[in-house]
């Protein structure tokens, strides 16, 4: 089981946020564990390589270059969690030139029947320096709930190419 109910330190705060798409987890499952593709469905990502260790292997490091117009340009992630039986994928940020410290997330996929899939991503956080635990988590929802709506429309767009194909 994915751990979506995180004890939290003090100076930490937590969100849930749920996505149901209208693809199967075996779609979804393609681009979420993708770790060296991000870009795939984050729409900030300018890029992402491997900067330490093997691709996809738990405790491999990536570069993520984002874009400008961000307040930073770069952070460097490490894959926590690759379960691809249980379809959980978790990672952690290390460092970069942003604000987000101590951040982590794990994500995982619930097939809905009907071929539609449910996402459940908890992140973790320390609240930034000169901020508020709310204005920390405003800031970081807003980028994941962005993430998960474009994740739905990419993996809504391969399944139904798929189906085309039938
Ligand atoms: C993710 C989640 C987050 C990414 C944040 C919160 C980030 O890539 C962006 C802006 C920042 O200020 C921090 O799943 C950072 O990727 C878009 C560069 C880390």
């Amino acid at each position: 089981m994915a751990d979506h109910n995180p004890v939290l330190q003090p100076n930490e705060c937590s969100s849930t946020l749920f996505q149901t798409i209208a693809a199967p987890a075996s779609v979804v499952w393609a681009l979420v564990s993708d770790f060296e593709n991000p870009q795939r469905y984050k729409p900030f990502v300018r890029s992402c390589r491997i900067i330490d260790g093997q691709a996809n292997q738990v405790g491999c490091l990536r570069r993520v270059d984002v874009a400008s117009g961000l307040p930073a340009s770069y952070s460097i992630e490490r894959l926590e969690i690759l379960d691809h039986d249980q379809r959980i994928f978790g990672f952690s940020i290390v460092s970069g030139d942003h604000r987000l410290s101590n951040y982590r997330s794990i994500m995982s996929l619930h097939p809905n029947g009907g071929d539609e899939t449910v996402v459940v991503e908890t992140y973790v956080i320390d609240a930034a320096e000169a901020n508020t635990k709310e204005e920390t988590c405003a800031f970081v929802d807003t980028i994941v709930k962005l993430n998960l709506r474009t994740l739905s429309r990419v993996a809504e767009d391969l399944a139904g190419k798929a189906q085309q194909q039938v």
